[in-house]
């Protein structure tokens, strides 16, 4: 709390996030499943292998492992769009990075929502993939103007919601009796619904256009569609599954199985048909899918240079494979990946030489004991070659497009697949958004260069950034 008896906007997120976790395990037992499988896993791994627990004790990471999750919605409308971004603000999430799925088929724009600075990410790394439907791809013009009309009349907010975010932003903060009832308030905005707003018939309208059409309009509000816990390996996740009842996704989207890991590693299990209400007095009860759990593994962000390699390699993978990973080609499909991906350097240093991911700088012990004998010209290479200075790749925060496509189409069911000639429309997005999004590899390089600044501060050198 600071002097003005707020509470501060991390304090927030990390208690919404934890309720959150609460309620979907409520609601969806199988994730509660999956997060033991996932504490079962890190445990183990961390035993195995203790260079992983003594990295992530040098990026404080081990103390954010147990609390690591993201979760995802779909809005329907600019004013949702922008409100939910008011209602994230309130716990310290701003929109980063903007992810076109239109060419996977899947008529969304999204972006992330997080926290932005080291420390914040430090007490709660919980994000927030939020996509925007775009109703402007519905070829059906009737249908279109139908669902406009049918998101119009809904309110995805509750009224004290609304007033804490106005007081908030008031105000510039929330006393803990406040900051309490908006977590609970803000928690029914992502609430499961069992009663669909619109009649059977509507649904199936809606559902034969596209499934995600269905699934953001005829509800009432943007019910989480699933939570992710970070796991430190994958691969025994997705072997460990089925043994628990867990059906996996035919394959691990992101980058192939490395010593070093990038970027972000994911799977999924697959969407559960729920029973749903329909609102005509005839209609008999119906089922939609739409929940499911993820797993992910994250990794080092990438500079843009190591990022343009992972696109090309990824790229080259899925050109070869001519089709879509599925069940059918899930073996050939990890056998192209693992090979294309030998291009791409493994081992941090080499990635840090080459400049292919981004880092974070500690002073070692042995550092802070010659800091008053260093050579004033010391550059980082030589302080690093001295033992004087530590790194670790800094562990990316974000999402990644082809992934999040195929996180989508594992629970759309692959006949969803749709093609769109209209495509990339960041402004567009920015005006529903009623805001610019942040560029995550800004983010990146800025906890880079502080880390660096702080060593030399530490050193007694001046500053090399
Ligand atoms: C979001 C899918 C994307 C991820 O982790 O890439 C996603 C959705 O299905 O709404 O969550
Ligand atoms: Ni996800």
């Amino acid at each position: 709390m600071n002097n003005q008896g707020f509470v501060s906007p991390d304090a927030i997120r990390a208690f919404f996030s934890n309720a959150m976790s609460e309620m979907y395990k409520l609601e969806v037992p199988l994730y509660g499943t999956l997060l033991d499988l996932v504490a079962q896993t890190n445990e183990d791994v961390m035993e195995e292998i203790p260079e992983v627990a003594t990295q992530l004790h040098w990026t404080g990471e081990i103390s954010r492992l147990s609390m690591e999750r993201h979760g995802a919605i779909r809005v329907g409308t600019a004013e949702e769009l922008s409100t939910i971004r008011r209602l994230f603000a309130v716990m310290g999430m701003q929109p980063v990075g903007y992810y076109d799925l239109t060419p996977a088929g899947v008529p969304v724009h999204s972006t992330a929502f997080r926290a932005v600075h080291e420390n914040a990410l430090q007490i709660s790394p919980f994000r927030v993939f939020t996509s925007l439907l775009r109703l402007e791809l519905i070829d059906d013009i009737a249908l279109r103007e139908l669902a406009s009309s049918i998101l119009s009349q809904r309110n995805i907010f509750t009224a004290r919601a609304l007033e804490l975010i106005a007081k908030f932003e008031a105000e510039g903060g929330l006393n803990e009796t406040d900051a309490h009832e908006f977590v609970e308030q803000a928690l029914e905005t992502f609430r499961w619904h069992t009663q669909a707003t619109v009649t059977a018939q509507v649904y199936k309208q809606l559902h034969d256009q596209h499934r995600l059409i269905a699934d953001v309009v005829a509800f009432k509000g943007p019910h989480i569609n699933h939570l992710t816990p970070r796991t430190l390996d994958i691969d025994r996740i997705q072997a460990g599954m089925p043994k628990r009842g867990i059906p996996p996704k035919a394959v691990v989207e992101g980058p192939p199985r490395r010593r070093c890991p990038i970027l972000l590693r994911q799977t999924s299990f697959k969407a559960l048909q729920e029973k749903v209400a329909f609102a005509g007095p005839h209609d008999a009860p119906g089922s939609h899918t739409a929940r499911f759990g993820e797993i992910e593994q994250r990794g080092a962000a990438l500079t843009p240079k190591g990022r343009a390699l992972y696109d090309q390699l990824l790229n080259a993978t899925r050109a070869e494979l001519h089709e879509f990973p599925s069940e059918d080609n899930a073996e050939r499909y990890s056998e192209l990946l693992a090979r294309h991906f030998a291009e791409f350097p493994d081992s941090y240093e080499d990635m840090r030489k080459q400049d292919l991911a981004y880092f974070r700088y500690f002073v070692t012990e042995q550092g802070v004991t010659a800091r008053d004998n260093l050579a004033q010209t010391s550059t980082l290479d030589e302080l690093i070659e001295a033992g004087h200075v530590h790194f670790e790749p800094l562990v990316y925060e974000d999402f990644l497009p082809v992934s999040a496509a195929g996180i989508f189409q594992s629970n759309l069911g692959d006949n969803a697949q749709a093609h769109y000639d209209i495509s990339s429309n960041q402004s567009d997005f920015h005006a529903a958004l009623g805001a610019a999004v942040q560029n995550e590899l800004e983010l990146y390089a800025g906890t880079q260069r502080r880390s660096i600044l702080d060593c030399c501060a530490t050193l007694n050198l001046p500053a090399l950034v």
